[in-house]
């Protein structure tokens, strides 16, 4: 693939310099700016190599390529221009190179290849391409010109620039969160975290920086990690239809190739190097009411009590900003909540958590606690000069704690001491891109400690709302003990997902916008970002019933659901819409309490294989190539497919479903799938099959999790001529006892034939479930079941009090047999 005449083509080219592409996305032909050029740098031909362990060094004579193994799939480029590497440092990788792979070099006339058992790199001699493809050298990803570099006259270090073939028919997902369909192919894409309030579709950048991106060509997909926190660049065949590109305006290139050639492998393997999700409090997956805010205690203990009344199911209510005292962090407005505790205690009593927000401003006030001990101990940031970074935001005249200094996060997790004791019991970070008002952000002369890598906000920028977060939750885990910190954030970098859940900041209530939520979470998902949620309603302007439903809808399958709104916006609540609406948000609510015990699953699948935890069809099926194409329909774990209902007064819906059968879920009729179908769209419905062969475990409704306790746990088993796995997990729901091994994870194996089924069951880890047996239903059976055998005795189904069948099963049955 790698050609080498193509070279002189990419010096002649006209690259702009980054600054011309402020204007986003939308970009079109560049104009041509009168700057002065300045000569972009080339590696040339490889003079030699050295190798240490599993790092190897190739050299032009000048600049320097590192290649390291990192696992089997997984290898690392960097580049130093003048031979020098950079520290090794990052705050995305949370994992060591697997030390005991298995590699080697093997040297041709033409080429270096750098071999494991999966992946062949390979460094093309005479013009230092680099390539990657699979163990029997399928190349997958391949240089289009060598790694440049260009010298940074405003502020010294380099440009730094690689540039890719591409395919002519390769599309291209990830890049975390961008408001933009999800084949990013013909997009040009930055990352600078911006506090966007009321985003339009393809506006960038949004909130979040994560430089990962996969393409697919020829049904294979690979993953490149652009692991460089400086304001970066993404041109995927937009300005040349045969090119890749990705840069940076500082710091290193230093990138991941990441093998699959699944697309799901491939993101597995990205969280194998920059972590998981933890775990969530069962709690933390429930359905939680927001807005701006909920003030005084009267109007949140008002709308506890409507959520209990009407018995719409609710685990947590949120206080914006205005509970602080003068928009002071760490602080209660006791005239809006004179007794705190007793509120949250009262609160926790009927069933609700309290979830607090935390921003980065901390008001510039000798009377205020926090801001002394952070100017007493300079944990704030500086200017170049060494002034104060000030800057205005909702206290007032702020200042900023520099997050990146190890010592500063270990006090910002003591700060959260009061709050916790007050039995506050998630917390929510906003603000953190960081915003600050007018400005936008801070300037770029502010320097930060990065953990003793030195430098100025343009290379912390980015990283500044992941280390918010970081503090916040390491700060929690020590205050709760043993117990899980729910935290939530609006900035990220990639890696933050072993910190924080993340939301899609200030949306619009529009069905546009309703459609922008579904690509975004979509995409955060197969960027290391699973447990992500929009402001379900939209958070500024004003949904009507029939929008607000349908988000709901969408709302029971997005990891993180939660309906919040602007301070200048009209009621939210499920009922505020009249009796209608409120009927229907209810039933879907429940929907989301029955399906908890598979979604807390899925979370398990996310936390400890990295499995994404929504997957577009892409995803599913990516060597169909119109499958690419697709962004309405999406699976949630292995077993449910949604496509949710983006238009008012839609009475129908096509829908594609992926191969096997598929069982719409309100009343069971079968589906064949590898193909669209048209499927009614009343209003209290939504597209949502179940995957045929599946067992999907059920919760009765409850009013928020753990209010009853399960004796026997519901099974739905769902008919097909197949075999099928299915797990269903459970531990303590809010402990890190998991991390010891202390949960158990059942494993069904379910084969269906058109006369008989047989479900066997294994399981993980050493807890012992509260449920002693399992109600297993039997759904979309084409016989008349006569003779079912548990464990070699047979026995007898029973009625459940709405008559249906079904046969009950002590937890530990090895296999039922059905006939
Ligand atoms: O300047 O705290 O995105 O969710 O309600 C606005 C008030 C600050 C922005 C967040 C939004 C939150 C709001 N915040």
């Amino acid at each position: 693939m790698a050609d080498t005449t193509k070279k002189e083509g990419i010096a002649n080219e006209i690259v702009p310099i980054p600054e011309i592409l402020e204007d986003g996305m939308q970009h079109v032909n560049n104009p041509v700016l009168d700057l002065p050029r300045i000569e972009k740098q080339y590696l040339t031909a490889v003079k030699g190599y050295s190798q240490d362990r599993n790092v190897f060094y190739f050299t032009d004579g000048r600049a320097k390529v590192e290649v390291l193994v990192v696992s089997e799939e997984i290898i690392r480029v960097r580049l130093a221009p003048e031979g020098v590497f950079l520290a090794d440092f990052s705050y995305a990788i949370s994992n060591k190179p697997d030390e005991y792979v298995n590699y080697l070099l093997e040297e041709s006339d033409t080429h270096y290849k750098v071999k494991t058992n999966a992946v062949t790199c390979f460094i093309q001699k005479d013009n230092f391409y680099i390539s990657f493809g699979s163990a029997e050298e399928k190349v997958l990803n391949a240089d289009f010109a060598a790694m440049h570099w260009e010298e940074n006259v405003d502020f010294g270090g380099y440009y730094v620039y690689c540039t890719k073939e591409a395919q002519e028919d390769e599309v291209f997902f990830g890049l975390g969160d961008k408001a933009t369909n999800l084949n990013l192919r013909g997009r040009r894409v930055r990352n600078w975290n911006s506090d966007t309030y009321s985003y339009a579709f393809n506006q960038d950048p949004l909130y979040k920086t994560i430089p990962f991106y996969i393409g697919v060509t020829q049904g294979d997909a690979y993953g490149i990690f652009f692991d460089n926190t400086f304001k970066t660049f993404f041109d995927f065949a937009a300005e040349h239809h045969d090119q890749t590109s990705f840069w940076s305006e500082g710091g290193e290139l230093q990138y991941y190739y990441i093998h699959g050639p699944k697309m799901i492998d491939v993101v597995k393997r990205y969280h194998s190097i920059t972590g998981t999700h933890y775990m969530p409090p069962l709690w933390g997956i429930g359905y939680h009411q927001c807005r701006w805010s909920y003030y005084p205690e009267k109007k949140v203990r008002d709308v506890a009590t409507e959520f209990r009344n009407r018995e719409i199911p609710c685990d947590a209510l949120y206080l914006d900003i205005d509970y602080m005292d003068g928009y002071r962090c760490f602080t209660w407005n006791k005239r809006y909540f004179p007794d705190p505790k007793k509120m949250i205690a009262d609160l926790a009593a009927d069933g609700f958590k309290t979830v607090v927000m935390i921003d980065p401003g901390i008001k510039v006030d000798d009377q205020y606690w926090v801001f002394k001990q952070g100017k007493e101990n300079n944990y704030f940031c500086r200017r170049g000069d060494d002034y104060f970074m000030e800057g205005f935001v909702w206290p007032g005249r702020c200042q900023f704690p520099d997050f990146t200094n190890p010592e500063v996060r270990e006090w910002w997790g003591t700060l959260y001491k009061g709050l916790v004791d007050d039995g506050v019991a998630g917390f929510w970070n906003d603000m953190n891109e960081p915003a600050v008002f007018g400005r936008g952000t801070f300037p770029d002369d502010v320097r930060h400690q990065f953990d003793g890598h030195r430098g100025s906000h343009r290379k912390a920028h980015n990283i500044y709302g992941m280390q918010m977060v970081r503090a916040t939750y390491e700060g929690l885990k020590k205050l709760y003990r043993n117990k899980r910190p729910f935290t939530i954030t609006r900035a990220a970098y990639a890696g933050t997902q072993r910190y924080s859940s993340v939301w899609t900041g200030d949306n619009i209530a529009t069905w546009e916008h309703l459609r922008i939520g579904t690509l975004q979470l979509q995409r955060l998902s197969v960027s290391g970002m699973s447990f992500c949620g929009t402001d379900i309603g939209g958070f500024t302007g004003e949904p009507d019933g029939e929008l607000y439903t349908r988000w709901m809808q969408f709302g029971v399958f997005s990891p993180f659901m939660r309906v919040h709104s602007a301070g200048d916006t009209r009621d939210r609540e499920p009922w505020s819409f009249g009796p209608e609406w409120e009927a229907i948000c209810k039933k879907f609510i429940e929907l989301r309490y029955k399906l908890l015990p598979y979604i807390y699953s899925v979370f398990w699948q996310q936390h400890k294989y990295g499995d994404p935890i929504l997957r577009p069809i892409a995803l599913l099926e990516q060597h169909i190539a119109k499958n690419l194409q697709r962004e309405e329909e999406f699976a949630f774990g292995d077993h449910l497919l949604v496509s949710p209902v983006l238009h008012p007064g839609q009475a129908s819906k096509i829908v594609y479903l992926p191969e096997g059968t598929w069982y719409y879920y309100f009343n069971n009729k079968v589906y064949v799938g590898s193909q669209e179908h048209t499927i009614d769209t009343p209003l209290d419905e939504m597209p949502f099959f179940v995957r045929g062969g599946a067992i999907i475990p059920e919760f009765p409704v409850m009013q928020y999790t753990g209010e009853q306790k399960i004796e026997s746990l519901r099974l739905n088993y769902y008919f097909s001529a197949d075999s099928c796995d299915s797990y269903v997990y459970s531990d303590h729901g809010d402990t890190f006892a998991y991390e010891q091994d202390v949960y158990i994870d059942k494993h069904f194996i379910a084969e269906g034939r058109n006369n008989g089924v047989s479900i066997r069951q294994g399981e993980q880890g050493l807890y012992t479930p509260n449920y002693s047996t399992f109600d297993l239903y039997l759904i979309g059976l084409p016989f008349t079941p006569s003779n079912i055998i548990v464990d070699g005795l047979k026995v007898e189904s029973k009625k459940d009090t709405e008559g249906l069948s079904y046969v009950q099963l002590d937890r530990d049955f090895k296999k039922i047999t059905i006939q």
